[in-house]
């Protein structure tokens, strides 16, 4: 198994006990690999980043490795005034010093730590959990709130750019398969009709943005509730993971990807879209936790355009995969035909939501 001859390349002592698939990214292809010593034990990640999604795989590692230089000194300097232990993965060079290893294929593998007796839920679990995402990812903004976004490079072109998406979406339904895909699915037609009555409000960020009303950082770009990992001993957040997606952007993809996932006790996958709703009560929590630490770094202007983030991200990860479904599955993994669409109900339902508790939600937000 090639995963198993790549694990191998990495600095990491002992003998391969086993390499498994692990997690459940809709993206990049990932392995548990375990290796034995006669005293102990390691496991760490070892991953394929998709080709497909990401066009230039060496500006993720580049950033990864600027991003974690940074947060590892400013996590050690802080550690004795900090009330937990924060974690971050580091990268795990090969025997050769690198960073990373190409496969026969031209395929960018790396290998990263595991952060230990810590798990990561795809569902939100209570509201201490909703308070620990937003804790955490407001630590994360916080340790990378001096790090010059202008270092890292753009490793996913577009990314939460919403009209963008939005574009991709038109140009799906401009193939003869995409209006076959239209044509036999009533879901699918719904769904477009959803994005049509939406469609002047994507810009919301973006024409902020434009305007200089807000300003590039360095961003997350996937602080879902599963990439931040909970103390099993604590129950308390430690890290945030999967760091592909960190790159120039704005604090609102992060807050609204946060909230879009944390506040949908039902999930990304819900069987019956009935029981998806935008929880007002797992909102308070999470934005009181993410508080505690973003009052150092958010300006007014972010304060004004929250409640758009908290409404768009959810409608763009809903086009995104519309999009796909339409496109014929061609960036995110699916586990079913249609997968795709359905999320994108899930996503669309979370949104109506959303709207329907627009006063609730910026009330929370601390508005007249
Ligand atoms: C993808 O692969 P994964 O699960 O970490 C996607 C995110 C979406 C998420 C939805 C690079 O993340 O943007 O929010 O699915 N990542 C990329 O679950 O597109
Ligand atoms: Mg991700």
């Amino acid at each position: 198994m090639r995963a198993a001859l790549i694990a191998r390349q990495f600095d990491v002592q002992g003998r391969l006990v086993s390499v498994e698939p692990y997690g459940s990214g809709n993206v990049n292809d990932t392995y548990l690999a375990i290796f034995r010593t006669t005293f102990s034990e390691q496991r760490f990640i070892v991953q394929r980043v998709r080709k497909s999604v990401f066009p230039d795989p060496e500006a993720i590692m580049q950033n990864m490795r600027i991003l974690t230089d940074h947060c590892h000194a400013r996590l050690e300097a802080e550690a004795d005034r900090s009330d937990r232990i924060w974690q971050l993965p580091k990268i795990i060079q090969t025997k050769t010093g690198e960073d990373w290893v190409t496969d026969a294929d031209g395929d960018l593998w790396r290998a990263i730590s595991q952060i230990a007796s810590a798990n990561a839920y795809e569902r939100v679990q209570n509201p201490e959990h909703a308070h620990e995402v937003g804790f955490v990812l407001g630590h994360f903004h916080r340790m990378v709130s001096d790090l010059e976004p202008a270092r890292l490079r753009y490793a996913l072109p577009g990314f939460h750019v919403t009209p963008g998406y939005v574009a991709k979406m038109d140009e799906a339904l401009r193939t003869p398969g995409g209006q076959e895909r239209l044509a036999a699915s009533p879901e699918a037609r719904r769904a477009l009709r959803f994005v049509e009555e939406r469609r002047g409000r994507c810009r919301a960020l973006q024409d902020a943005l434009d305007a200089g009303a807000l300003r590039l950082r360095t961003t997350h770009g996937d602080p879902k509730v599963g990439n931040v990992m909970i103390d099993g001993a604590t129950g308390r957040g430690t890290c945030i993971v999967d760091l592909d997606t960190v790159q120039p952007g704005l604090v609102h993809y992060d807050i609204g990807d946060a909230t879009r996932s944390a506040c949908n006790p039902a999930g990304e996958d819900a069987p019956d879209l009935a029981s998806v709703i935008f929880d007002t009560d797992l909102f308070t929590t999470i934005y009181r936790g993410y508080l505690k630490h973003a009052k150092e770094f958010l300006s007014p202007a972010d304060h004004r355009h929250l409640f758009d983030c908290v409404h768009l991200i959810p409608l763009e990860l809903g086009v995104r995969f519309l999009a796909d479904h339409l496109a014929g599955d061609v960036y995110f993994k699916v586990r079913h035909p249609g997968h795709n669409l359905r999320r994108a109900l899930v996503q669309f339902k979370l949104t109506e939501s959303i709207e329907a508790r627009e006063g609730q939600i910026r009330k929370v937000l601390g508005e007249p």
